[in-house]
């Protein structure tokens, strides 16, 4: 066995010091310690010769092969971390994205002009604090009508209006919701008042010209508090106006209706001017109807679990399609639902612009 000496531990420091100092990726490092440390490694080795020493030799170089060792541990730790935060930042900086930049092909898809008028009704209604509810498409007779106190006979539930299914093994048939209205049943039942929902969706009804497709959109809202009159109904659906068609000139009429889940119930006219196929509202000497509302009536506060001496409220509703026909400028209503790209790349918005009121909705 060769002797070793210290002078000999000392250029093997150095020797593996240099190398750990000029290894340039955690691979070449890696190499660097199995030489130095790994099994066969030349302090290893060394270590292992201890064995053979005599006690006074093992005194001096036990200590020293220890320091020795613990020093290159340390050295190659802290290239190791050194080499990986480079390898980290050299990847942070080729593989940078600056998120500023416009797209750099432009989107093919656009909104639907139908998506885009939901998305500005969520933005508008959030902000007076309604949250989105939503339901099943296929109802029963209960949630659709009878909870909303249609009478028994009531025309609305002809199959001329309504998609029956088939009856089913209890003898009842399933229906497609002919207004958002069930959703608004559903919630009123699971959930304690202060209730404020706005519930858009597809509904169904049997008709189809220019102006009515059986499949359209509504957007129905509802609160429901221990106090909410009318008063409450008027502010609320004229700050709706006003955001929805982004004018502070908003004019409106309530004439007198008829449904069976309201009462009072009322249908809010705006006042308005044609400019080319679109509206300007608060303007002209005109009126257009825009939706129907009124106080929910107590029968419904009723079926839905709730004291109607406790609790009382409003509820609206309108057609998203025409909605969007009114303020985007759509004569027809037919094309909504045919798949013509031609169509959608005219009417369409940009999926990268989000309504939002800060910077206007559309
Ligand atoms: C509950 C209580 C009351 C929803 C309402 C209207 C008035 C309305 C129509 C407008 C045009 C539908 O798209 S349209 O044909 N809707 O006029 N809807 S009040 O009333 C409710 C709903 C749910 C529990």
């Amino acid at each position: 066995m060769a002797m070793t000496t210290n002078d000999d531990l000392g250029a093997l420091e150095a020797r593996y010091m240099a190398a750990i100092e000029a290894a340039g990726d955690v691979p070449a490092l890696e190499e660097v310690r199995v030489a130095a440390l790994g099994k066969k490694g030349e302090v290893s080795l060394k270590m292992r010769d201890l064995g053979a020493m005599s006690p006074e030799e093992r005194k001096v170089f036990g200590p020293a092969l220890n320091g020795l060792k613990d020093r290159l541990t340390s050295a190659i730790e802290a290239k190791k971390s050194a080499l990986e935060a480079d390898a980290l930042n050299a990847a942070l900086a080729s593989e940078r994205v600056d998120i500023t930049l416009p797209a750099a092909r432009a989107p093919k898809g656009s909104l639907h002009p139908v998506s885009q008028v939901m998305e500005e009704l969520a933005v508008i209604f959030a902000d007076m604090g309604f949250a989105v509810a939503e339901g099943p498409d296929v109802e029963d007779d209960f949630h659709n009508f009878t909870a909303l106190n249609f009478p028994a006979d009531h025309p609305a539930r002809d199959t001329h209006d309504t998609f029956f299914m088939e009856k089913g093994e209890d003898g009842t048939a399933k229906l497609l919701r002919t207004h958002t209205s069930p959703v608004q049943i559903r919630t009123l039942m699971n959930s304690e008042p202060p209730v404020r929902i706005i519930a858009p969706g597809r509904v169904y009804r049997c008709d189809w010209d220019q102006t009515h497709t059986p499949m359209f959109h509504q957007v129905e809202g509802l609160v429901i508090d221990k106090d909410t009159h009318m008063g409450h109904l008027k502010g609320c659906l004229i700050d709706f106006i006003a955001a929805f068609f982004e004018t502070d000139e908003v004019e409106v009429r309530f004439r007198p209706h008829h449904f069976p889940f309201t009462e009072p119930s009322a249908e809010m006219d705006v006042r308005y001017e044609r400019v080319g196929d679109a509206v300007k509202v608060g303007s002209g000497d005109k009126w257009l109807e825009i939706l129907g509302c009124g106080m929910v009536h107590p029968n419904v506060i009723k079926a839905c679990g709730l004291d109607p001496d406790v609790y009382q409220g409003f509820a609206f509703g309108m057609g998203v399609d025409r909605l969007a026909m009114l303020k985007y400028g759509m004569s027809d209503l037919r094309p909504f639902f045919e798949p013509d790209p031609r169509w959608l790349s005219h009417y369409g918005f940009s999926p990268l612009l989000q309504a939002n009121l800060a910077t206007g909705l559309s």
